[in-house]
């Protein structure tokens, strides 16, 4: 069924954000269902909610990407953003909450405020975005409203505002007392609502809160808090007037209450949203038009310009573009020009999507969100703008990948199509990298985490046909010499027919590291003829390239070749360089040899709590800490230098450590000698 245009300030997009197993998906459904779109709730157990759709969410029983959902509300239309909740999926949360009107952070009244919610709200708060909470989860055991409403106010400050109480606990949680009109509305089995009092046994709590909101609510505007102070009470309407400014400039943070699951408060929920929740008129949104910074208004007569917010790779209709409508209004078959390539491209189809629907529709105003297929060089952070007038939106950075695994093409076949593939699910998932290292040649595939790396390659399968095998990632090790030593590199081969012959006489140094090779010709008086001196160094840089004794390229040597012999028939090129490699060869092995491996620089961002954990845990690494900053807000950051062997699952480490509360980045600093006695190991370890 096609959905009229709304006018800008009639849209809200809202982002569902929160810690992983909150209920965002549950409450898209309850929201869906109430509003008619389902006619039965879909739950998360069964694989059967509207929003998550990919196999591999249902296997997992969790939300991996963005899905949107939109529905009518009165004459207000509502876009859903359930996000989902697992660290390695934050890049879609980033996405969410660019073009999301209103945060809504979904906050289980039983585990309380968590590492995933503190994460959504850090991201939010760097954004600007509008937020909401609602408290979820009130008929389950052991919920409890007083406690997360003080886990709120600690971790988030001044602005929270509760606006309802729950009535009645756990299995017997069936209606919500509402601070500002000092009325309750009480649900049944079939979720009917009835207005009553306040129940007699909350009366008490529910006067001292409603008075805290109020004052916290007229604080917000001088004229009434003027009035306040003189003894007149705001009305309702005032009230939720300057509530929702604060809503809008991201001060004040409204707390509602309900359980997605019995579908008590969620009426209210959809209420709030169109009465107090930020519209895309509310918030002009930034873009860069040549050198200058203009705000843009929603308006839906004005120029047409789009942004891009999510790119997914549809194995059956192409490259699908999400976009929000910034300014103007977008129609079927216009052309627009990419602003980042100068491309121009025609929206052919336009379209909503509700979970797996496609939704036609005909033109998108101003403030709203939709989707076109086929667009041919657009990309995640794109925007679209008539020609001639390019404009971009502040790009956001990607989250850095932490974690890698080496993959393998299982076929050819599956080698064939891997480059595509690969480059279509990045298009989708900007925090997905791959590269190839020169040096171990391995093709590694970057990621958030695991399950970000695990989800890719049944993405890959699924998507594309394609599928890979995963190895552990080699380290590049390298080697080098510790002392000078010589030796005679001879290559004889004398019998019959065209011989070969060359002798090479040198000298191993080892060079400070980073040194890289030097080669020194000492040869004198023509112990080896001019035109096959550099055949000898050739063949020691290709022996030193294909790896000393452990088997790892050479570094940080000089060779002097300062002697040699030659015969004037059977010596060439190719009898220099075997004997410059033989020559090598023997001569580092005699140099007592090194392994050498690459050291990362580290920066580890931690609760103050944890720093004692990461920085024992680092010793246990081999890591040398140098130092410890401040971040202020309870984080520190440890700095140190860590063998990057002792760093291959660190992101996974790391996350157990801390709870998910520590984040790192490490860069490759240098080289240096692997111990003696863990040389074998790390041999064996990374030739097993
Ligand atoms: N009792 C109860 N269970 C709920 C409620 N809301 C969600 N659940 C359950 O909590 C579990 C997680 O719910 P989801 O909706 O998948 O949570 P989510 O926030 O989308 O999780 P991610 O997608 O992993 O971020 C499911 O088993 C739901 O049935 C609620 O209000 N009450
Ligand atoms: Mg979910």
């Amino acid at each position: 069924m096609a959905m009229k245009a709304f006018p800008p300030d009639r849209v809200r997009t809202v982002a569902l954000v929160g810690h992983g197993g909150s209920g965002k998906t549950t409450l898209a459904e309850a929201l869906l269902h109430r509003a008619g779109v389902v006619t039965r709730m879909g739950r998360v157990e069964d694989g059967t909610t509207v929003a998550d759709t990919e196999p591999e969410e249902i296997k997992r029983g969790l939300s991996l990407s963005l899905a949107v959902a939109p529905f009518e509300a009165g004459d207000h239309k509502i876009n859903l953003l359930d996000t989902p909740g697992y660290a390695d999926f934050v890049t879609d949360v980033i996405a969410a909450l660019r073009v999301a009107d209103l945060a809504v952070f979904v906050v289980s009244a039983v585990e309380g405020v968590e590492v995933g919610t503190e994460a959504a709200w850090k991201l939010a708060a760097a954004l600007g975005t509008p937020r909401m909470i609602f408290v979820n989860k009130l008929d389950r055991e052991r919920a409890s409203f007083e406690r997360t409403l003080d886990q709120l106010r600690d971790r988030f400050g001044q602005g929270i505002a509760p606006l309802e109480l729950p009535v009645g606990q756990e299995a017997d949680f069936h209606g919500v007392a509402d601070l500002l009109t000092d009325r309750a509305f009480m649900y049944d089995a079939d979720n009917k609502v009835t207005e009553t009092d306040v129940p007699d046994d909350m009366e008490a709590l529910e006067h001292q809160v409603h008075d805290t909101l109020i004052e916290g609510i007229v604080v917000g505007d001088d004229a009434m808090l003027e009035q306040y102070l003189e003894g007149k009470i705001p009305s309702f309407q005032d009230l939720e007037h300057v509530l929702a400014d604060g809503v809008a400039a991201a001060a004040v943070f409204p707390v509602v209450c309900g359980s997605a699951l019995t579908g008590v408060g969620i009426d209210r929920l959809v209420q709030y949203i169109c009465e107090i929740g930020s519209s895309p008129a509310d918030r002009p949104v930034t873009v860069q038009a040549g050198d200058t910074e203009t705000p843009i208004q929603a308006d839906p007569s004005a120029q047409p310009l789009a942004f891009v917010f999510k790119t997914v790779a549809d194995p059956y209709v192409g490259r699908i573009s999400l976009f929000k409508v910034l300014s103007g209004t977008i129609r079927t078959d216009q052309h627009l020009v990419n602003s980042r390539t100068g491309a121009d491209e025609r929206l052919h189809s336009l379209f909503l999507i509700r979970g797996k629907d496609h939704i036609e529709v005909t033109e998108v105003q101003a403030g709203d969100i939709a989707a076109v297929a086929k667009l041919s060089t657009v990309l995640t952070g794109d925007t679209l703008a008539p020609k001639g007038t390019p404009v971009v939106v502040p790009p956001v950075g990607a989250p850095a990948p932490v974690l890698s695994v080496a993959v393998k093409a299982r076929t050819q076949a599956d080698d064939d199509k891997l480059a595509t593939a690969l480059h279509r699910l990045q298009e989708e998932d900007p925090a997905l990298q791959v590269h190839l290292n020169e040096e171990t040649h391995q093709t590694l595939l970057a990621g958030l985490g695991e399950t970000h790396i695990a989800v890719t390659l049944e993405r890959l399968h699924r998507k594309f046909g394609v599928d890979l095998d995963t190895e552990d990632v080699r380290v590049p090790y390298r080697e080098t010499i510790s002392t000078t030593a010589d030796a005679e590199g001879k290559h004889k081969k004398q019998s019959g027919g065209h011989g070969q012959f060359g002798v090479a006489n040198l000298r191993v140094e080892p060079l400070p590291r980073g040194g890289g090779f030097e080669f020194v010709d000492q040869i004198v008086g023509g112990a080896i003829p001019r035109q096959f001196i550099p055949a000898v160094e050739k063949g020691i840089q290709e022996t030193m390239q294909l790896g000393g004794v452990y088997g790892y390229p050479v570094v940080d040597v000089r060779v002097i070749c300062y002697d040699g012999k030659y015969h004037s028939v059977d010596s060439s090129e190719m009898s220099f360089k075997m004997a410059g490699s033989a020559g090598f060869k023997e001569a580092m092995a005699k140099a007592g040899p090194v392994l050498l491996e690459p050291v990362s620089v580290l920066e580890v961002t931690v609760p103050d709590a944890l720093q004692g954990e990461v920085m024992g845990d680092l010793n246990s690494r081999r890591g040398r800490v140098q130092g410890t900053v401040s971040l202020g807000e309870g984080m520190q950051q440890v700095t140190a230098l860590v063998p990057t062997s002792e760093l291959l699952r660190y992101a996974i480490d790391l996350r157990s450590l801390t709870g998910g509360r520590g984040s790192f980045t490490a860069t490759h600093d240098h080289y240096d000698v692997v111990p003696p006695n863990l040389v074998d190991r790390l041999v064996a370890a990374a030739h097993a």
